[in-house]
């Protein structure tokens, strides 16, 4: 039976870089969920006809969301749900679902990289019919109803099972349940040369797969174990815990680092890699060497042409603004364009859709392509798989051809956790402000050529998007700061720094880039603002 249930409006329902994400408490509160997913079908309006996917990472909350989110859309006049099995589908294996179904769009129930549990954080991202999450026109719209919502319809009913794959319904309401990986497998094999992987793990090539008791353990396994032949083992912390087993599902080198110190250790594999909670973001290691998003962007770029669903040619390529220019370098030599976007996956998607770019990744760890309209961290994995297998060399060498063809950019992030929102604020309006004095400004060798905030004109909607401020030396040299979006309580500043060179390839990351960390610490003057005197995480 349909009922229609009154309801008190929150006021903080803006959705981030990365969907809604809160406090998983604050999730859990009376119609707070309720109150967000009928703000969607209010935005959506006419829900006759419509399809959804809907799936989440096994997080704490994510089985009585979903029974929820069943129960709201069989009320609202949903035709038809497809859900992964037990609930579970990794943010890019939903957008393929998506994809191939031709539906409206669905829904990922993920805090994505932020860590689980009842005292961790839970998220929403809801994706419209590109199989990408909505842009920012969409999510403003979305947030204004969730201001003035005061009623939700709900389906009274027992909770659907969703353990075994089959066809139901609730009320009118289709609901097929799903195998959550498989699809995903049929398109991995569609994109890369699964013969010549097999190969590879045959002639003795190693390597770990962390999942961090995330969502990605039964696709890793079925890839890489079952179908690949890696071996048993390969995927560790393989099964998807409500809490990640403590672990914070961010695949980095803080905290990832029982992976790294097993890379550097004497027991290490040829390669490893790493996802995070959704399964959208990778981490690529070799024997004791670790490849920057950045740098594993630029990697990917300059050997599409080993992969057979790229070989005949791509678009172009994409990065985020705050994400190094290696990648852009790549792009020139290969006539080829590279746009940067705003930090935001969602700013990919137009540029996907217009056919402008194939190739696209962030520094936060995460790339992709246009076979789906998120990022993939599998995808990433068989990827650089695919350029070991083709051309016989290592982790490390691989990388270091493309710096001695192309250039390095020594690269880092720098996060300052914690703060109060309005220091954080109101650091970044008087940057904003300070940023047109500085230009020509000397810092011992670095010279500021240009400091503005960063303006991206869409070109596909023409919609305008300023995100970060930057400063650019005339040694090519960066400093980007920019606030987190996709934190769940507090600020945090994020403060990037790049510095190419064609020359010394060999240093230190940390020492090449911290005359230009103190710069930055100098210029935005965090220390008096924030109390800090050093990041909280460097990465
Ligand atoms: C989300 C977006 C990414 C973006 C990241 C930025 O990632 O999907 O495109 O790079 O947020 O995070 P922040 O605003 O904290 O720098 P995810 O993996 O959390 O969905």
């Amino acid at each position: 039976m349909i009922q229609t249930k009154k309801t008190t409006a929150y006021t903080d329902q803006k959705m981030g870089t990365g969907g809604l994400r809160k406090k998983t408490k604050v999730m859990m509160q009376p119609n707070y969920f309720e109150n967000f997913i009928q703000s969607i079908f209010n935005t959506i309006g006419d829900m006759s006809g419509k399809v959804f996917v809907v799936g989440g990472d096994g997080r704490y909350f994510n089985k009585i969301a979903i029974q929820k989110l069943i129960k709201m859309a069989a009320a609202n006049g949903v035709k038809k749900l497809i859900v992964g099995q037990n609930g579970f589908l990794s943010t890019p294996a939903g957008s393929h679902v998506m994809l191939k179904n031709h539906t409206n769009g669905g829904f990922i129930l993920s805090a994505s990289h932020n860590p689980g549990g009842e005292n961790g954080d839970f998220g929403i991202k809801y994706a419209n019919e590109t199989g990408g999450q909505v842009p920012t026109s969409v999510s403003d719209k979305i947030y204004e109803n969730t201001k003035k919502i005061s009623e939700y319809k709900i389906f009274e009913s027992e909770d659907i099972d969703l353990s075994k794959i089959r066809t139901t319904k609730l009320g009118d309401m289709e609901i097929e349940i799903i195998d959550s990986v498989k699809d995903y497998v049929e398109m991995m094999e569609s994109i890369f040369d699964f013969e010549a992987l097999k190969k590879l793990f045959k002639s003795g090539f190693t390597m770990r797969f962390d999942a961090m008791n995330a969502v990605t353990g039964p696709y890793a396994i079925r890839i890489f174990e079952e179908i690949l032949g890696a071996g048993k083992g390969t995927v560790t912390h393989a099964v998807p815990l409500p809490d990640f087993g403590g672990l914070h599902p961010d695949p980095n080198l803080i905290y990832a680092k029982h992976l790294v110190d097993f890379m550097y250790s004497d027991e290490a594999t040829d390669f490893a890699g790493a996802n995070d909670g959704d399964g959208d973001r990778n981490m690529i290691l070799g024997r004791k060497f670790f490849v920057t998003p950045s740098d594993s962007l630029a990697i990917l770029a300059d050997n599409y042409h080993l992969i057979p669903a790229y070989k005949n040619g791509i678009y172009g390529v994409a990065k985020s603004a705050a994400t190094s220019t290696a990648v852009c370098r790549v792009a020139e030599k290969n006539n080829l364009p590279c746009y940067v976007v705003p930090t935001g996956w969602k700013y990919f998607v137009n540029l996907m859709d217009s056919k402008r770019i194939t190739l696209c990744g962030e520094e936060s760890f995460g790339s992709g392509s246009s076979h789906i309209r998120e990022k993939d961290g599998i995808w990433a994995i068989l990827f650089w798989l695919s350029i070991i297998a083709a051309t016989g060399k290592s982790v490390e060498e691989i990388t270091r051809e493309n710096w001695k063809k192309y250039g390095r950019s020594y690269y880092m992030r720098f996060d300052f956790e914690g703060l109060d929102t309005e220091v954080a604020d109101k650091l970044m309006k008087d940057l904003e402000a300070k940023l047109p004095s500085l230009t020509g400004k000397e810092y011992g060798a670095y010279k500021v050529s240009q400091a503005a905030p960063f303006v991206y004109n869409d070109p596909v909607d023409g919609s305008v998007t300023k995100n970060g401020l930057v400063v650019d030396f005339s040694n090519q040299s960066k400093i980007t700061y920019r606030l987190s979006g996709t934190g769940s309580s507090g600020a945090t500043l994020r403060v990037y720094l790049e510095r190419p060179e064609y020359k010394n390839l060999d240093k230190d990351t940390y020492e090449m880039v911290s005359d230009l960390l103190k710069i930055a610490m100098d210029i935005a003057e965090i220390q008096k603002r924030t109390g800090k005197t050093k990041a909280d995480v460097n990465t």
